[in-house]
């Protein structure tokens, strides 16, 4: 099976890149931190003897030929882009794991049929550029190649300029292409593994999400000299509206979930009246059923919040996506690998996107989670169990070696 201390040791030079003080990691998408991962990355690939591509729009892929060339291919994977102040293993667990699976496949000369990719998918986690999971979203035609380069990040600057900076612009026939089977391996980010002493999860599929940006349009005044009752302060009609979207979202079933997580004023200064407050909306649901329901009452609890105020609001839909139930198929073999080895698991969903969600739109697809201690994750406290990822990775390698026969 595969050798956990080959493993650890690239996870632990892979978070010496971009490492904070407190144990953590910030490689931010396209950054110079994420571009000195990905030439890490693909030297690996390299000595490991994959074939190795990347994309235009910098997806990496590393290919290690099976006995029949035309055959479908066989993908595993994740991202190496973290969020600011992120943890070591969210997306680097899945990349690396692969990584391991291919050198532990070619290492024991395994025989198999398909060809086996690895493939670090750009821009996943959506902290710089949004919306999330942008490179395995412009693959499998959920964005266009003219609407991903003109994403821009909260200073202004362009996806295609900054990938062209790190200069990871690859060729469109790099993309992704013939995959029949996608299994990613990453870390839960919740506690449910862990508070039933489980090691493994068989992910079934993906809570859908909606990520919203809101602006409250109010007046800006003078702090000192304008009377309670002449204002229009968008920044108090902001926060009755981030109150009554927590509300809202405790009110439901569990697993529907709304986050406010960055929120700027204008003109954002000790004595003015906020004029203009911007902040956005993060709602995950794992329910198909009351998907559009939910989100059309997330739509008609801001405007009526604001027009209580008495104030106006523009909502930018950032990006929607429903629900993702994965293949019985993938799913299934997932399932009967960790009986056959005997490991603790359980099958459930994740709250949590992934480059998954996307490429369940051309292959069949499947994840498998390992425990997050204290189910933390996107902080530094972020930590697994090498234990856990030595078993979870031996699932994965189980799971490609059966998949790519
Ligand atoms: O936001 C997410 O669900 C993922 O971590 N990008
Ligand atoms: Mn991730
Ligand atoms: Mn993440």
């Amino acid at each position: 099976m595969i050798q956990q201390d080959r493993l650890k040791k690239r996870m632990l030079e892979m978070a010496e890149i971009g490492k904070t003080p407190n144990g953590g990691v910030t490689r931010l998408a396209l950054s110079e931190e994420n571009r000195q991962g990905r030439e890490l990355l693909m030297q690996w690939m390299k000595e490991i003897g994959l074939a190795v591509r990347y994309d235009d729009f910098g997806n990496i892929i590393g290919r290690l030929e099976g006995s029949d060339p035309d055959a479908a291919v066989v993908m595993a994977g994740s991202h190496i882009d973290s969020v600011p102040k992120g943890g070591k293993f969210d997306g680097v667990l899945g990349v690396l794991g692969a990584l391991e699976v291919v050198e532990t496949i070619r290492g024991q000369g395994i025989d198999h049929r398909n060809p086996i990719e690895v493939v670090a998918f750009t821009n996943e986690e959506g902290a710089r550029f949004t919306p999330q999971m942008l490179g395995s979203g412009a693959v499998t035609g959920e964005f266009s190649k003219a609407y991903t380069y003109a994403r821009t990040d909260w200073d202004g600057f362009r996806f295609e300029e900054e990938l062209q900076k790190i200069g990871f612009v690859g060729a469109e026939e790099n993309r992704p292409k013939n995959v029949e089977t996608f299994i990613e391996m990453h870390i839960e980010q919740g506690p449910t593994l862990e508070v039933n002493d489980e090691t493994v999860g068989v992910v079934t599929g993906i809570a859908g999400f909606t990520w919203l940006e809101v602006t409250v349009h109010g007046d800006s005044n003078h702090s000192g000299t304008t009377p309670m009752s002449y204002r229009k302060d968008s920044l108090v009609t902001a926060s009755g509206v981030i109150r009554a979207l927590s509300d809202w979202a405790n009110g439901k079933p569990d697993g529907v979930v709304a986050t406010v997580g960055k929120i700027k004023t204008s003109p954002d200064i000790i004595n003015a009246v906020p004029g203009e407050t911007t902040f956005t909306i993060d709602i995950r649901c794992p329910d198909e059923d009351q998907f559009d329901a939910y989100f059309a009452e997330v739509h008609e609890l801001i405007r009526r919040v604001v027009s209580e105020d008495e104030l106006t609001c523009t909502i930018d839909e950032i990006k929607t996506h429903p629900p993702v139930v994965f293949s019985e198929r993938v799913v299934g073999t997932i399932d009967e690998v960790c009986r056959d080895l005997e490991v603790s698991y359980r099958s459930m969903a994740s709250g949590a996107g992934h480059d998954a969600m996307y490429m369940h739109n051309i292959a069949d697809t499947a994840m498998i989670f390992v425990p997050s201690i204290n189910g933390k994750s996107h902080c530094e406290e972020e930590e697994t169990r090498w234990e856990d990822i030595e078993q979870g990775v031996n699932v994965l390698y189980e799971a490609i070696v059966r998949l790519s026969q």
